[in-house]
């Protein structure tokens, strides 16, 4: 197994995707599932079409901050094989929270094709679909990380993140109703709560915190790093909700769909916030329905709003904040992962 330590190089894909099938191997033959032909060829379709196809920010951030942190060029074939495979993991998590995502918030696309319950005879079998994902992840850390000195840690950190996640999601969910009920709900506070439960956690504490458990480090010296990340997984949501509306779905791979459901987004929001009386009532009138001249409304009121400048302003702040932030780490190697994470997701655009 040959290794590089800089995202994306040829090397690196190619480990990944070796330790990629040997997890997806396992699952098909693990005599816990008991999963019979049909199954089997289902999942090794479902896995595939789920799991990869994304940018695999995440395992390469698992990968990435373990060299770091450890201080390492070219880490052991051991150490790097478990920190692929939380890489993995956590990718795996992922698919199956989108998975549910795409039916709950009613998307039509993700990753550049039909989301899976788009998919002919898929429809909310996806459902249980996700739950295998989810299922095949504690497999994989009772069987692999059984024994380590860190294992309780380990498990701790992705039920917490889980228990976030799925609370966050549960509020984006719900507040739509008290929405619908009065728009002026929603504001900063609620947003803030929502993004940083649903999105900041998983996609970004979580990668770190497992990099960091695995070079041996205590979690609980590393609090303020935590809340840099999860103040960067807010930006991260931000840019999301940005990009639902005004980014290129070639280059996003989904067609957004928060104005038609309703959604508490970073955008509506600071509409709120910027409109006048007038301004007001045409977003009251036509936000949340799936009607295209609506949605037009929206977006025309959006741009009249000047929301596409704000937004790059709270990008130009956000990145300052969280620079100052990081400058104030003491540990080199924590601010070089920070630093890291930061650039990668600066100025995306899908
Ligand atoms: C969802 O936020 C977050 C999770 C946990 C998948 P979202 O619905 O805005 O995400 P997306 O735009 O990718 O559907
Ligand atoms: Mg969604
Ligand atoms: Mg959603
Ligand atoms: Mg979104």
């Amino acid at each position: 197994m040959t290794v590089t330590n800089s995202s994306g190089s040829g090397n690196i894909r190619a480990t990944l995707k070796e330790i990629y099938n040997k997890l997806k191997e396992e699952m098909l033959n693990d005599p816990a599932f008991d999963f019979n032909e049909y199954s089997r060829q289902w999942i090794d379709r479902m896995v595939d079409y789920n799991v990869l196809g994304g940018k695999c920010n995440r395992v390469l951030s698992v990968i990435d901050s373990y060299n770091i942190i450890k201080g390492v060029d070219v880490p052991s074939k051991e150490d790097m094989y478990l920190a692929c495979t939380l890489g993995w993991c956590i990718e795996w998590i992922q698919a199956f929270y989108i998975m549910l995502d795409d039916i709950m918030d009613n998307s039509q696309t993700r990753r550049g094709q039909p989301c899976w319950f788009r998919v002919p005879q898929v429809g909310l079998i996806a459902i249980n679909d996700g739950i295998l994902l989810r299922s095949h992840v504690s497999r994989i850390l009772q069987r692999l990380f059984k024994g380590k000195p860190y294992c309780n840690y380990l498990t701790n950190l992705f039920t917490e993140s889980e228990c976030k996640a799925a609370s966050g999601q549960l509020l984006d969910l719900i507040i739509t109703h008290e929405g619908k009920k009065d728009l002026t709900k929603y504001d900063m506070t609620i947003y803030r709560r929502i993004v940083q439960h649903k999105t900041a956690y998983n996609s970004f504490y979580l990668p770190v915190a497992c990099a960091l458990l695995l070079a041996g480090e205590n979690l609980d010296n590393f609090c303020k790093a935590k809340n840099i990340l999860v103040e960067m997984g807010t930006y991260f949501q931000v840019q999301d909700d940005y990009l639902d509306c005004f980014g290129d779905p070639e280059l996003t791979g989904k067609v957004g769909t928060d104005i038609e459901e309703y959604k508490c987004s970073w955008l509506v929001v600071q509409a709120l916030e910027h409109a006048d009386e007038n301004q007001r009532s045409i977003l009251f009138e036509n936000y949340g329905k799936s009607n295209p001249a609506c949605v037009s409304k929206v977006k025309d009121l959006y741009k009249k709003l000047n929301l596409q400048n704000l937004f790059h302003e709270y990008e130009r702040e956000s990145y300052g904040k969280l620079i100052a932030d990081i400058e104030t780490q003491p540990n080199e190697a924590i601010r070089n992962v920070l630093m890291s994470f930061l650039h990668k997701i600066y100025k995306r655009n899908k």
